[in-house]
């Protein structure tokens, strides 16, 4: 028997669709996605099973230069994948300048197969499709190039292919039950965190983390409260909005994903609390599991 199984790592700079394309490789909507930079905080694991393979993929943060201790934390996640990787996809976003530096330079220390894939060419001419893929091989010339939309789905099942002809001969790393490493109340929080991605602006997304604080499963109803943390008081003020309009809003957009999800009735409460500076303190990135 020679079963399949293998790491791949979707990596790139913030905002180049690397959440969008691993949803679309695997086939259900495993990270959040939003327009707006940073949104995947965490590497999130997505497996695909068949009875003679197993793919795990791995949704990673942008690549930035890390400014504050939960920066450094989401980067310390970039590594980790590409350290545990045997493909190696590279999302890039076919408007992006030519100043790829960090990533690039992460891509050029490894032996993996990589893959460069020339994202959002939906939005683009097939002249500028054509002068990226020629930028993109000679400035990494990797295994592969694809032009792919991942919004579209465009060239998303040749990227599958690509990856299963490059996958080791192992057997399965996890349970083939498995679709994820992260738990049901991981993706609530995800949830709730997409939706504030959406509904806010400005440097509130960014200062905001959701952790779930009680999950409770009754016979036909889920009850779950959840803490939005933020860093000061004046931005409670605003995720709670006049009259808490605003915070009805997350919660019932929030609520009626996290349904579709638990495929149940959901009962969500949400409480907003100030941690002063937490993305930039050590034990708290710690407990809201950003460990290093
Ligand atoms: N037009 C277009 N938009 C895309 C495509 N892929 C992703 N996007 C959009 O780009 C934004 C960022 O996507 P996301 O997957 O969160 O990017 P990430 O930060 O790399 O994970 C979202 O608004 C997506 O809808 C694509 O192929 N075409
Ligand atoms: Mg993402």
């Amino acid at each position: 028997m020679s079963h399949k199984a293998g790491f791949v790592s979707i990596i790139g700079k913030p905002n180049a669709g690397k959440s969008t394309l691993m949803n679309s490789l695997v086939g259900e909507k495993m990270s959040i996605v939003t327009p707006k930079a940073q949104t995947t905080r965490h590497r999130i694991l997505g497996i695909v099973n068949e009875e003679d393979y197993q793919i795990i993929f791995s949704d990673t943060p942008g690549v930035i230069k890390p400014v504050y201790g939960l920066q450094e934390s989401m980067m310390s996640f970039v590594q980790g994948s590409l350290i545990d990787a045997d493909v190696i996809l590279f999302v890039t976003d076919i408007n992006e300048r030519y100043d790829e530096g960090d990533v690039i330079e992460k891509l050029r220390k490894t032996s993996s197969p990589v893959a460069v894939l020339v994202n959002k060419i939906d939005k683009s001419t097939e002249e500028n499709v054509k002068k990226k893929i020629a930028y993109w091989q000679e400035t990494l010339n990797p295994q592969a190039i694809f032009a792919v939309s991942a919004l579209l789905g465009h060239n998303v099942q040749a990227i599958f292919e690509f990856v299963l002809e490059n996958l080791p001969i192992h057997p399965p790393y996890y349970d083939k039950e498995e679709l994820t490493d992260k738990t049901e109340r991981f993706f609530v929080s995800e949830m709730i965190r997409e939706k504030i991605f959406k509904l806010y602006e400005k440097e509130i997304p960014y200062s905001t983390e959701v952790i779930v604080t009680s999950f409770k499963q009754e016979e036909d109803i889920v009850r779950i409260s959840a803490e939005i943390i933020v860093e000061r008081d004046s931005q409670k003020n605003i995720i709670i909005g006049k009259g808490g309009a605003m915070i009805k809003k997350v919660g019932t957009y929030a609520r009626e994903d996290i349904e579709e999800f638990l495929q149940k009735k959901v009962f969500l409460e949400l409480f907003v609390k100030v941690i002063a500076n937490w993305r930039s303190k050590k034990n708290y990135l710690k407990s809201f599991g950003y460990d290093q």
